[in-house]
């Protein structure tokens, strides 16, 4: 087969091209753009795909939404809203301009972006899967790459607000180029200087490697061993991989069968001159095997350890030339295909997240072939990341955040009082039949055969399809519905039966410390970040206890007992008991806990001093909580908000932002709320700043990154400047009144 003309070109079979559309133009120097007012947000009971309509027919059947524009960047044409005065007309406002992003299922969708390595993985995928991408998509995606190069050393870094490195330069890079970039395109003329100066991709981290390799572009030498026998290590073994973090282990998977097979795309014109591109010398005399450990500065954020590295010499040496036997290959192959099998039925292809996504799809296509069922059903679930906003086209960080940023919403709502106004009733009646539709009902079909925590009753992040139980995200979700529920005149759609089975599940995530992880219990050592083969990432090998996660796991199991006193009643209170224990053991010297799930210490120090709450700790009558409102209140900024940079999530101490931010002022101002704080004068000044910082139809405006995950990449959640304004508006007006702070 020829592959000669990149992906521009492809069709699946059987597949037409639309004719080329008046709608996609091109500047001067030849930049194209998408027509923006036919982009259209799809939500299909939480599964959110954007759609490119191309005909005038189409655009008449499915006009374009608010949300839709709003996601966009274009115009809503939302109307001004009466100047807010007080916290309560601030937070109506707020909702007022929220509640028109609401989408037709009941839950709320938004950019999760930030990542810049997960873009490559999917159009990588699509390119060696032979997968038509459309043309606006491809329009799309580069000006999103073209947006976020640094304008300084035209690189990409490991996310948005990062440094260049070779990771996010040398993906990006192919990306674009596979995209049909031309090679000598001055932005991609500056990009190859850069790589070139840092070395060229050979000094790219792990997973850069693996996709080069599979892209045919490098040798399989270059890529360090990711051997599926270990899928066949006895569960016992500590370093076993069912005991890792499961995005690690979820990711480890796939790759290994790909390695296992080394699995290459055919050369073609495409990929040939980008072996000429992305290296400093001609390929032919680089001699790959030598660079297995190069790696830049830049992406080396957490070196391998000598164990490690002497294990991978074992493989590469010892184990794979000589001892290697063809019928264990065969053995592990198998087994992790069938693994792979079960993760894509058990999430209707849609996958644990971004990364083995897309890996999955490589894995059916290489062992079932382009037009299986498997890798018909992965073509149609990967969109489901993808997210498109002014800048263009981009991969989210998971298939949305639709059950976390509705829960917190009715949270807020809850909180400000607006649950029993009847004009945001019917919208929070939506939100609430969200949630009842994404609670999970099922365990999955060979629950301990492939290793997963139980998970009927559970929420998860985004959606029931993706199926995954996350101990925080239960909790928030769990909270919503019983707040919401305990509220006359709201349906009980959660039965007292399903809210037990929410708590069963959170009953079984403890940890012997007492904290709570994210999506189970922590089953290995800690000895196992020896073993941490990624380089850019820290903490990743396996779960740990998280303030956030116990926090929110105590908040419900708090609430659940109010209402149902005779459940499970001794082991929850042991359960609580036992996790804020684990919360107080955790605080810093100097009052503060570290984040590691939003930025950073801000982050955590408002849930941890929500659980102290909850047991009655505060600040008359606990140090601990004096000392940490002391931390956060050392920290206020001239204009009274807070501000705190992602650098605090990589260094662990706290980094001061040059301006202050209104989603920390508000988790600052919450922190504050629970703690009992007996001045009102800071939260005045913050609130103050929060309100100023509206915008006249009740807005707020995007600001600094506010998440972030394995100590060093960070993620956006832009509905927390909705959410969590909300919320503090609310517990503000309930504690020192609803007094003028305009
Ligand atoms: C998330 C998003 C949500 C987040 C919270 C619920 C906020 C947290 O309290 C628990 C952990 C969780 C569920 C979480 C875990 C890691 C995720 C899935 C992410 C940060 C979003 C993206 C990230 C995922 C690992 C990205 C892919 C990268 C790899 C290294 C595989």
């Amino acid at each position: 087969m020829a592959h000669t003309k990149g992906v521009v070109n492809r069709r699946a079979k059987g597949e037409v091209e639309k004719p080329t559309n008046g709608h996609i133009t091109a500047n001067a120097v030849g930049e194209q753009k998408t027509d923006y007012s036919r982009w259209r947000l799809k939500d299909d009971d939480g599964c959110q795909t954007w759609h490119y309509l191309e005909t005038d027919e189409e655009l008449k059947a499915w006009p374009q939404s608010t949300a839709d524009k709003y996601h966009l960047g274009l115009e809503t044409g939302l109307p001004k809203l009466p100047a807010a005065k007080t916290p309560l007309e601030s937070a109506a406002n707020g909702l007022s301009f929220f509640s028109h992003l609401q989408l037709p299922p009941g839950n709320w969708a938004c950019e999760y972006g930030g990542p810049m390595f997960l873009l490559p993985c999917a159009v990588i995928t699509w390119y060696v899967t032979e997968t038509p991408v459309p043309e606006a998509w491809k329009i799309e995606i580069k000006n999103y790459l073209y947006a976020r190069q640094n304008p300084e050393d035209g690189g990409w870094g490991l996310h948005i607000e990062g440094e260049s490195s070779v990771f996010g330069t040398s993906m990006n890079y192919v990306v674009l180029r596979l995209l049909g970039a031309g090679a000598e395109d001055p932005r991609i003329i500056k990009a190859r200087g850069l790589l070139h100066e840092m070395g060229g991709a050979v000094y790219g981290p792990h997973w850069a490697k693996f996709w080069l390799a599979v892209l045919g572009i490098a040798s399989w030498d270059l890529v360090n061993p990711v051997p599926p026998e270990f899928w066949l290590l006895p569960d016992w073994v500590p370093l076993a991989p069912w005991r890792w973090w499961i995005h690690m282990r979820m990711v480890f998977l796939p790759m290994s069968y790909v390695y296992s097979k080394r699995w290459q795309y055919p050369l073609n014109d495409v990929t040939r001159s980008l072996q000429q591109e992305l290296f400093t010398e001609p390929v032919e005399k680089i001699n790959f095997l030598s660079h297995r450990n190069s790696i830049h500065a830049k992406d080396n954020y957490h070196p391998k350890s000598w164990l490690l590295n002497s294990i991978n010499w074992g493989l590469v040496n010892v184990w794979n030339p000589y001892l290697r036997p063809n019928f264990l290959i065969k053995k592990a192959e198998n087994w992790v295909w069938w693994l792979v099998q079960e993760e894509d039925h058990n999430t209707e292809y849609s996958n644990l997240g971004p990364v083995n996504g897309p890996m999955n799809t490589l894995v059916c296509y290489i062992q079932e072939g382009p037009d299986s069922y498997s890798v018909q059903e992965h073509r149609k679930t990967l969109p489901e990341f993808l997210w498109v906003k002014g800048e263009g086209m981009l991969m989210n960080g998971t298939n949305g955040v639709q059950v976390w940023d509705t829960a917190f919403l009715i949270q807020a709502c809850v909180t400000a009082g607006f649950a029993q106004d009847p004009k945001w009733k019917p919208m929070l009646i939506k939100a609430l039949e969200f949630l009842e539709a994404q609670q999970i009902r099922e365990e999955v079909r060979e629950q301990k055969k492939s290793y997963r925590q139980s998970r009927k009753g559970a929420w998860g992040f985004s959606t029931k399809k993706q199926g995954y139980t996350v101990s925080d995200c239960t909790s928030e979700a769990l909270k919503a519905v019983m707040l919401l529920q305990n509220i006359p005149g709201y349906p009980q759609l959660i039965s007292a039966a399903r809210q037990q089975q929410a708590i069963d599940v959170l009953l079984t995530m403890q940890n012997p410390s007492g904290g709570c992880a994210s999506y189970e219990p922590t089953r290995g050592p800690a000895y196992l970040e020896w073993f941490n083969a990624a380089e850019v990432f820290g903490r990743i090998m396996i779960e740990y206890d998280y303030p956030e996660c116990t926090t929110a796991v105590v908040g419900a199991l708090s609430m659940f007992t109010e209402r149902f006193p005779d459940y499970r009643t001794s082991h929850i209170a042991d359960f609580k008991q036992r996790a804020v224990e684990y919360i107080r053991t955790s605080q810093h010297a100097d009052g503060s806990w570290y984040g590691s799930w939003g930025i950073c210490f801000t982050y955590a120090g408002m849930f941890a001093l929500e659980a102290l709450a909850s047991v009655g700790e505060n600040y008359e009558n606990s140090e601990r909580v004096r000392r940490a409102c002391r931390f956060f209140l050392d920290r206020q900024m001239e204009d009274g908000g807070w501000g705190e940079t992602y650098k605090s999530c990589e260094t662990g101490t706290y980094c001061q932002h040059a301006q202050s931010q209104v989603v920390q002022t508000a988790w600052v101002c919450i922190a504050l709320l629970e703690a009992g704080y007996p001045e009102p004068e800071p939260l005045k000044k913050a609130l103050g700043m929060v309100m100023g910082r509206q915008c006249a139809n009740g807005e707020w405006k995007q600001e600094a990154i506010e998440g972030v995950f394995n100590k060093s990449c960070m993620i956006s959640y832009p509905n927390y400047k909705f959410t969590f304004t909300i919320k503090a508006m609310g517990m503000f007006a309930e504690k020192w009144g609803n007094i003028e702070l305009l």
